[in-house]
């Protein structure tokens, strides 16, 4: 259906605000941390940026000495003056929905945008370290990716244009570079590799892009939390982030709010210091956009819906529910803190869509069986950057099919995703304020595409969360601020649910001592948190049936991760239990 709207929101089509890797050209390059870290060991260092890239995204990373043959004569004169190259693979996956040469268009298109993503990312932590650094991608290259992959232990040219990785992954990759002056160690040259060997990988099938069932076997159409009222709206202006930042919580809480975090890795995802350092803020302008005047006919909303529902997933969603949109669960005015320092804020929020796209991306169990550390800070992050890029490329995508729509993510954002989320059914609202989904718990971040293209819509899902929450108070007990209630449910605007004291929530977050910029333990301790294993999902699915069965999960979970868990963990740099002094933020020794 449409190949072409795809490719056109993937490359640079027609209209180029619709292409939203055109975005990271802004902060390819930028102005680097005064405040620079010192690096007395350089392996250390790369085995650091080796993991972030991973992290980000890349399957192989490789790094080498920058040679003047790698960079093209016109490479602006910064890049020049780098030492090291660092060489990204990014492995490529095909759509679910495409075949034959449309879907390998698409799949290279995806790849180039995420190996944009993983050099954009890793340049941005480089440059918050102190150092220069510039990312080269698919728009914007000037070094000799190929030369740079081959001598940093890749793999190797085939042709004029091949590359081939001696990994399952074959030549299905596709390549990036961060050029830098960070003292690095670097990898060898790959050892020449047989014809043979070339061909096998070659012969290889496109990898699949991940297919998530889209909730077959849960009981649909009965909302468990209760609408007993006229819904009231909310004003963003009193959004406890914006709270903070303006200072009505306290001269502290503003002050560590809105100054930089001692976290590299938190600099990056998070407009609080240098926005050219930051990836997802020069998404902004994206999140709407011209409309393709040529709109494509929908004679089916429901065919239409679900192939929609592949495209999300195919930029990287988890979980994609449809709701009609209802004018309740959007902000009344403008006041986010970007609004502050805009003079946009207190101006009327109109969101004319009759639509609603919910969308979830699962956070890694690993880097989530402990808060508030700064290990859990790190998914929070990039799930907020890929909640971003699935709701921004969606929504270019729809415009680029002829019809209107609009991307809310974290920092450009005019709607509560949450009840959006819950009404188009991805789960339900729990004691601990958040959305529970059956497969991955609360650990998701959300994004919300609106829009005016028809489609069928979902319906709310009981998953049994509600009545676990009816007999657990793990979340409350375990909240380090005491602001989630332990008693039944109140009315607030005219909604049946548990309701937190959220100054609370964001007073702990921002005037802790161990300067953690967030805080997500009622996430991390609920036990609907199971690690993804099959076991896992069979075990919650028997949550809705029996208060029995219900009593005994929970019980088991107070056995197997304890009544209060604080399992050790170990992530980059850093180490739980832990404090911002065991954090080696300054030295790498
Ligand atoms: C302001 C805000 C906060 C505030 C207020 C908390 C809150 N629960 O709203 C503070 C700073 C305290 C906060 C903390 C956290 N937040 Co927050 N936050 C937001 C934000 C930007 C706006 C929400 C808002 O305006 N709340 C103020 C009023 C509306 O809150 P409330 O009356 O308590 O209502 C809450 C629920 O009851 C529900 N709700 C309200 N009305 C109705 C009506 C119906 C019918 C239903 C079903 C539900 C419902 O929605 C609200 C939660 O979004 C949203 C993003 C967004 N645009 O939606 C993220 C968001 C809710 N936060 C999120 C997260 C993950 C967190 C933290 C874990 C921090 C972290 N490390 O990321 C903690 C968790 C705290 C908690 N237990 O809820 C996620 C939730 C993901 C999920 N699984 O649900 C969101 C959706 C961000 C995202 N893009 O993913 N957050
Ligand atoms: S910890 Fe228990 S009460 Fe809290 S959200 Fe999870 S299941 Fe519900
Ligand atoms: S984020 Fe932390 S402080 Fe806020 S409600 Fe959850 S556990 Fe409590």
């Amino acid at each position: 259906m449409e190949p072409e709207a795809l490719l056109r929101v993937l490359a640079t089509g027609a209209r180029p605000r619709n292409c939203p890797a055109t975005a990271w050209v802004r902060v390819a390059a930028g102005p680097v941390n005064p405040d620079r870290i010192e690096v007395r060991n350089p392996g250390r260092m790369s085995g650091y940026v080796r993991t972030a890239a991973r992290y980000f995204g890349a399957a192989l990373v490789g790094i080498t000495r920058l040679a003047p043959h790698d960079i093209d004569p016109a490479t602006p004169a910064d890049v020049h003056e780098h030492t090291a190259a660092i060489g990204i693979g990014v492995p490529i996956a095909a759509p679910a929905f495409a075949r034959g040469a449309a879907a390998r268009a698409a799949a290279v298109g995806r790849g180039d945008l995420d190996a944009a993503e993983v050099v954009v990312c890793l340049a941005c932590l480089i440059r918050e370290f102190g150092y220069r650094a510039r990312a080269h991608f698919f728009l914007s290259e000037s070094v000799d990716h190929r030369a740079i992959a081959s001598r940093a232990g890749l793999g190797w040219t085939t042709d004029a244009r091949g590359f081939v990785t001696p990994t399952r992954y074959g030549g299905w990759v596709r390549l990036a570079t961060v050029t830098t002056d960070l003292p690095l160690a670097l990898d060898v040259e790959a050892s020449p590799v047989s014809a043979l060997r070339r061909l096998a990988a070659r012969c290889r099938p496109l990898p699949r892009s991940r297919r998530h069932a889209p909730l077959p076997g849960v009981r649909r159409g009965s909302p468990t939390t209760g609408i007993v009222g006229p819904l009231g709206r909310v004003d963003q202006r009193d959004e406890h982030h914006t709270k903070a930042a303006r200072g009505d919580l306290g001269p502290l809480v503003q002050q560590r709010w809105t100054a930089p975090s001692v976290d590299p890795f938190r600099r990056i995802y998070f407009p609080e210091n240098r926005p050219q350092n930051v990836p997802m803020r020069s998404w902004r302008p994206f999140a709407e956009g011209p409309v393709n005047p040529a709109a494509a006919p929908v004679p089916d909303p429901r065919a239409m819906a679900e192939h929609m529902k592949a495209v999300a997933r195919f930029f990287g969603a988890d979980l994609v529910g449809i709701a009609e949109l209802d004018q309740a669960f959007v902000f009344t005015h403008r006041g986010l803190r970007i609004d502050y320092a805009k003079g946009a804020a207190g101006q009327p929020i109109h969101v004319p869509h009759r639509f609603a796209i919910a969308m979830a991306v699962e956070s890694e169990y690993e880097l989530y069986t402990n808060s508030p550390n700064f290990i859990n800070d790190i998914p929070h992050g990039k799930g907020y950057l890929v909640t971003a890029r699935v709701a921004v490329c969606l929504a270019a995508w729809i415009r680029e099919l002829g019809y209107p729509a609009k991307a809310h993510f974290f920092i450009n954002e005019e709607v509560l995703h949450v009840p959006i989320a819950v009404t188009a059914g991805l789960g339900e609202l729990a004691r601990n304020g958040s959305l529970i989904t059956r497969d991955w718990g609360p650990r998701v971040r959300l994004a919300t595409v609106t829009t005016d293209l028809p489609l069928a819509t979902d319906r709310p899902v009981d998953l049994g969360v509600q009545a676990l929450c009816s007999t657990c108070d793990k979340c409350a007990v375990n909240c380090p601020a005491r602001c989630i209630p332990t008693g039944p449910k109140v009315v607030v605007r005219g909604v049946e649910k548990w309701q937190l004291d959220n100054d609370r929530c964001m007073t702990y977050w921002t005037a802790n001592p161990k300067k953690f910029n967030s805080c997500a333990r009622c996430i991390a301790v609920c036990p609907w948190n199971v690690p993804p294993r099959w076991y896992t999902r069979l075990a919650v699915r028997g949550l809705r049936y029996s208060a029995l069965y219900r009593r005994l999960f929970l019980w088991a979970d107070d056995r197997a991760r304890g009544e209060k868990p604080n399992p050790p963990m170990e992530f980059l740099w850093y180490r739980v239990p832990g404090s911002a002094e065991d954090v080696q933020l300054r030295v790498v020794e």
